[in-house]
């Protein structure tokens, strides 16, 4: 990439500004300005981007295809920025220029083509992939609309759309030429000719076309560019006369107008599964097509190809590719299933059971009928090889189709060499509990791979103060190798160095409380302990559970304001599916306790609640570097990894937590004394369940603290919540508390009180904080997509290549 210098690069941005908008810089709008920095910055990589595919197709190398229905970017001007070399320059350079580059970051809007965790993974993956100078691409869709907009109307969540494409997307590139058509619904017959060769007739049904926007995912200076597709249905030419009604326009324009709101929750609908078969078409089609120019024979396609199927939302993709080689490349049965188990591999993301995918049959027939022949057909040879090897049963259980159903996890295991969960314990409860029968069949395609984190964003770009601290402390090498942070640890006894990550923080705390004051107009000591909870609302995250202590310590604070505790500010960031009924009540909830509790001076502002509007990653970057505390509070076996977590200790903030997903492997990281574990295990959870020996109401009448503070959900105490009160009540008192919040209160409590301790020895707290950050650098991402690429896709950085053949570097 062209480096240049401060004076060039204003050169530059005054040149391209007046050629692109006839303007000076003192007559420019942060959005004109915005415009010409991303033109400069695309036309400035784009070389790059041509060259690395270049060099992958010379060098005939394998790629990844990691196939996801959600992508979670954020916004892209500073990462691409940073990446190319350029943040600094730029930034210094536009200040002489009389521009802040945060005023001009704050035009671009969030791309928020994902609901949480898994869409946030995906991209956090994209940059690690070009960081790491492996050959791996996204594929996906570019919705329309991203995930909604919250807003808070009489303290209930609100969702309003968000249209990001309004004013244009800087950083995509429509590639008509590279448009595949995708055919949805229609009848599909097969005739067979005297060899027995079987060929599909399809009949009515819809041609749509798919056409690729591609964004360059720009890796950590290092010249590589690699390519996150996402497809947008058009009408194709020829079919326009078929579409002459606004309806018949409209089910063409849904397949890729929203992204569904649902995280861990199907939405169950037509038009989902459409969505679904359509980028895994348009994506499988387009790598063939790709496959084909390469002039291999098709036998070898495993060895340039891996296909990762994140979370069963592709599984498709194990049909699709059988049908483009059976069908369109007459490749046998039996040598199109041995490529498609070799090219494909599949991590699983959840074991809420809802989440667990199932399509009606009727339904999967009248959207991809070719598809669901094809999986009928998987399905019939499955329980044949399996019939006499393995048990009835067992064979029922793990078949593709049952009752009814497709099975798409049991599709995507299947048809795959790989299946891997997201954390030590997530992977082992696949074995042992979720997917256990599959784990008898195949048990050497079971592996882990624990999540991981794009650690420049969440330090380089979001808390620049503490990586000054950093720099100056332990040198630079952490940015590019963040195992490098370890180095920290020489410096816990370090009082200086101590005070100045103390002083970042300081900083970060300011700044995030001028941002609650003039969003949510409370006024926040900054010197209060930050305790922050930041992930999608769902009841087994137990945002209630971290809600209920805060109104124990209101009770206590009302009957004794000078409780001894230290003031605490509760910050939370969440959105609720817009169906989920019960999340939006935990929602309003909050809402109401916090206006309660804000506006009551009896309590000497010692506590304070704030749960900021429209989480999303922006925001995200806002709130972790100036988090103390993070909460880590799902029931233990249910959330499957996290990756907050990560991005909290990596930023100094001290973990209360469960021992779910990846909190294990923080607690092993940091040691018992940097963290404050409590909690059922997922041991006693899962015994709880065997025994039913759960009674939530037994705890609710013998404790006399839990049933003060459950009752203040219904006795008035806290305003405006008649029905969500009740509800949550019910939820716990008659429901019996699904996910055992009264059972882990006390502990929780005691926990609480743990942290707050720690926090008045000011000394202790900052060494805590700084073994956090020294311990998080095994979290990075970079080092994640390298196990996947060495143990999964069996993929090599392009480096490697390069230096083999003595290439030299562009
Ligand atoms: C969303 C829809 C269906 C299935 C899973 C999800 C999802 O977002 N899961 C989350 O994935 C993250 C990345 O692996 C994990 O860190 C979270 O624990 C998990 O809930």
């Amino acid at each position: 990439m062209k480096k240049m210098n401060k004076k060039e690069f204003k050169q530059c941005f005054s040149r391209r500004l007046a050629e692109k908008f006839a303007m000076e810089v003192s007559d420019a709008s942060p959005s004109e300005l915005y415009q010409t920095l991303g033109s400069l910055m695309t036309s400035a990589y784009s070389q790059d981007w041509r060259q690395t595919w270049q060099d992958y197709r010379d060098a005939e190398q394998k790629q990844s295809y990691y196939f996801s229905i959600e992508f979670l970017p954020g916004k892209m001007l500073k990462s691409n920025l940073l990446n190319m070399g350029w943040l600094e320059t730029v930034e210094a350079g536009l200040l002489e220029l009389g521009i802040q580059l945060d005023d001009l970051a704050e035009i671009e809007p969030d791309m928020a083509l994902g609901n949480g965790g898994l869409g946030r993974l995906a991209s956090c993956f994209m940059d690690s992939i070009a960081s790491t100078g492996l050959p791996g691409n996204g594929n996906g869709i570019r919705y329309e609309y991203g995930l909604f907009k919250q807003r808070f109307v009489d303290n209930y969540q609100v969702e309003l759309p968000d249209e990001w494409l309004q004013k244009g997307n800087l950083w995509e590139v429509r590639k008509e030429s590279k448009a595949v058509n995708v055919r949805l619904g229609g009848n599909v017959y097969l005739s067979s000719d005297e060899m027995g060769n079987l060929t599909p007739h399809y009949q009515d049904g819809m041609v749509v076309r798919a056409v690729p926007y591609d964004t360059g995912m720009v890796g950590y200076q290092n010249n590589i560019v690699n390519t996150m597709r996402l497809w947008s249905v058009e009408i194709p030419a020829e079919e326009e006369g078929n579409y002459r009604s606004v309806e018949a326009r409209r089910t063409v324009e849904d397949l890729t107008s929203v992204l569904y709101p649902d995280d861990s929750n199907e939405a169950g609908r037509r038009l989902r599964l459409s969505q679904e078969y359509f980028f895994v078409s348009a994506g499988v089609q387009s790598i063939l097509r790709y496959y084909k120019e390469l002039k291999q024979p098709i036998d070898k396609i495993s060895q340039y190809v891996a296909i990762h199927i994140n979370d069963t939302h592709p599984a498709m993709c194990v049909a699709e590719f059988m049908r483009l080689l059976i069908d369109e490349e007459n490749v046998s049965w039996e040598r199109a299933w041995n490529l498609t188990q070799k090219v494909m591999s599949y991590t699983n993301h959840t074991i809420m059971a809802e989440a667990l995918e199932k399509w009606s049959i009727p339904m999967m027939k009248s959207v991809c009928p070719r598809i669901y022949q094809i999986i009928e057909e998987i399905d019939r040879r499955f329980v044949a090889e399996m019939t006499g090897v393995q048990s009835f049963d067992l064979i029922q259980r793990t078949r593709i189709i049952q009752n009814d159903q497709v099975h798409m996890a049991h599709l995507a295991i299947i048809g795959s060499h790989s299946t891997n969960g997201v954390a030590k314990l997530h992977s082992d409860l696949l074995k042992s509990v979720v997917l256990h029968d599959f784990y008898e069949l195949y048990p050497a395609r079971f592996n882990n791979k624990t999540n991981g984190i794009a650690m420049r964003r969440w330090t380089q770009l979001a808390n620049p103060s503490m990586s000054k601290v950093l720099d100056e402390t332990i040198g630079k090498t952490w940015r590019k190798t963040p195992g490098d942070l370890r180095l920290l640890l020489n410096y816990e006894n370090d009082d200086q160095v101590l005070n100045n990550l103390a002083a970042a923080k300081l900083t970060n705390k300011k700044r995030l409380a001028a941002y609650i004051q003039e969003n949510c107009g409370v006024e926040v000591n900054p010197h209060a302990i930050f305790d922050v909870q930041i992930k999608r609302l769902h009841a087994y995250k137990r945002q209630l559970l971290n809600l209920l202590h805060i109104i124990k310590l209101y009770l206590e604070l009302k009957e004794n304001p000078d409780l001894p505790i230290e003031p605490r500010v509760f910050i939370f960031g969440a959105k609720a599916a817009p169906s989920y009924h019960y999340a939006k009540s935990i929602i309003k909830v909050i809402n109401e306790t916090a206006s309660l509790i804000n506006n009551d001076d009896s309590i000497h502002n010692k506590l304070k609640i704030v749960f900021l509007e429209n989480y999303n990653v922006s925001l995200a970057e806002r709130i972790i570097p100036a988090a103390d505390v993070s909460e880590q509070i799902s029931l233990a076996s249910k959330e499957a990894s996290g990756t907050s977590n990560m991005k909290l200790m990596l930023n100094g903030a001290v973990t209360i937590a469960t021992l779910d997903g990846a909190n294990v492997e923080i607690r092993d990281a940091v040691g018992d004394d940097n963290i404050a574990i409590f909690g059922l295990t997922e041991e006693e959870v899962y015994q709880y369940y065997e025994n039913k020996t759960y009674h939530a109401a037994a705890i609710y009448e013998q404790d006399n603290v839990v049933r003060r503070v459950i009752d203040t959900l219904i006795d008035g105490t806290i305003p405006n919540i008649h029905s969500e009160g009740q509800e949550i009540f019910d939820s716990l008192i008659k429901y019996n508390d699904e996910y055992f919040v009264l059972r882990d209160f006390e502990a929780y409590c005691i926990a609480q009180m743990s942290i707050d301790k720690a926090y008045k020895y000011q000394r202790r707290w900052l060494q805590i904080s700084l073994r956090n950050i020294a311990n998080a650098g095994r979290f990075s991402s970079d080092h994640t997509v390298q196990r996947y690429a060495e143990d999964i896709w069996q993929i090599e950085p392009v480096f490697a290549h390069k230096d083999d053949r003595g290439v030299t570097k562009h």
